[in-house]
């Protein structure tokens, strides 16, 4: 198998790290002279961008089916060049990826005003299974990420959603709460467990809340193996969701 660059996306909740641990990996990649280049979903650049961008800041409002694959549409719209650059031998670090989008729209529930289900007087249903259901399916959710390069290493940045709360900046956007970051946390393991199951490369969880320098090391180690991975042809071809 020839060289290429390996596909590493860092993952996990709002105000977990991701992006300064991302923009420190490009330039230790950088310093060891490993080619890479970074994105970052959503790409609010792009036309589909923008209107992902308003959605989030509340300005405008979107079925949530129809913003669902607004998402997947701007990864595909960046899909062949990643495939491209990878088969040139760059390594591409994402910044949020598919799992983000399952995660964030599986669960999605209905607004908690909306009217509670009736349950029967002397039902044995304990309140706690009163929950809202969520809005869209899961199988639903991961249908249109199907076919799109599959990553080979997903760095999960664990964090419980009550610390995140707690760091600067949190809170201004759609789904910045610590409810819908709670169900988002489930979901992602949800997601690890499938990842894992059929073998759609490594997913690693590492400890969010530590010190940065740590977490940077430990991003590092996972990285670097599979820069070699690829640079040894071991990653063999680029693969694709979830196949
Ligand atoms: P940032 O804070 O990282 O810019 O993300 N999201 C993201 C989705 O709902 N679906 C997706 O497919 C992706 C990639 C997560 C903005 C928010 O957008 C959410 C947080
Ligand atoms: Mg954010």
């Amino acid at each position: 198998m020839p060289r290429r660059g390996a596909f590493v996306v860092i993952e996990g909740l709002d105000r977990s790290g991701k992006s300064t641990q991302a923009s420190n990996l490009i330039q230790r990649l950088d310093d060891a002279q490993i080619p890479s280049k970074l994105i970052k979903f959503p790409d609010r650049s792009t036309p589909i961008g923008k209107l992902i961008d308003s959605y989030l800041r509340s300005e405008t409002e979107v079925d949530d089916h129809a913003i669902h694959l607004l998402f997947s549409a701007n990864r595909w719209e960046l899909a062949s060049s990643i495939v491209k650059d990878l088969e040139a031998g760059i390594t591409v670090l994402c910044d949020r990826y598919a799992f983000s989008g399952i995660a964030f729209s599986a669960s999605k529930v209905a607004p908690s005003d909306a009217p509670k289900p009736v349950v029967a007087e002397g039902s044995s249903i304990a309140p706690t299974h009163q929950t809202a259901p969520p809005l869209l399916p899961y199988s639903w959710c991961r249908s249109p990420d199907v076919s799109l390069p599959a990553p080979d290493l997903t760095v999960f940045l664990d964090i419980l959603p009550e610390i995140a709360s707690k760091r600067a900046g949190y809170g201004n956007e759609r789904y910045e709460n610590q409810e819908h970051q709670e169900r988002v946390r489930e979901l992602f393991s949800r997601i690890s467990e499938e990842v894992e199951a059929e073998g759609v490369g490594r997913w690693v969880v590492l400890d969010g809340g530590l010190e940065l320098k740590e977490v940077e090391e430990a991003i590092w180690r996972e990285v670097r193996e599979a820069v070699r991975e690829g640079v040894e042809g071991e990653l063999g071809g680029v693969k694709r969701l979830w196949d």
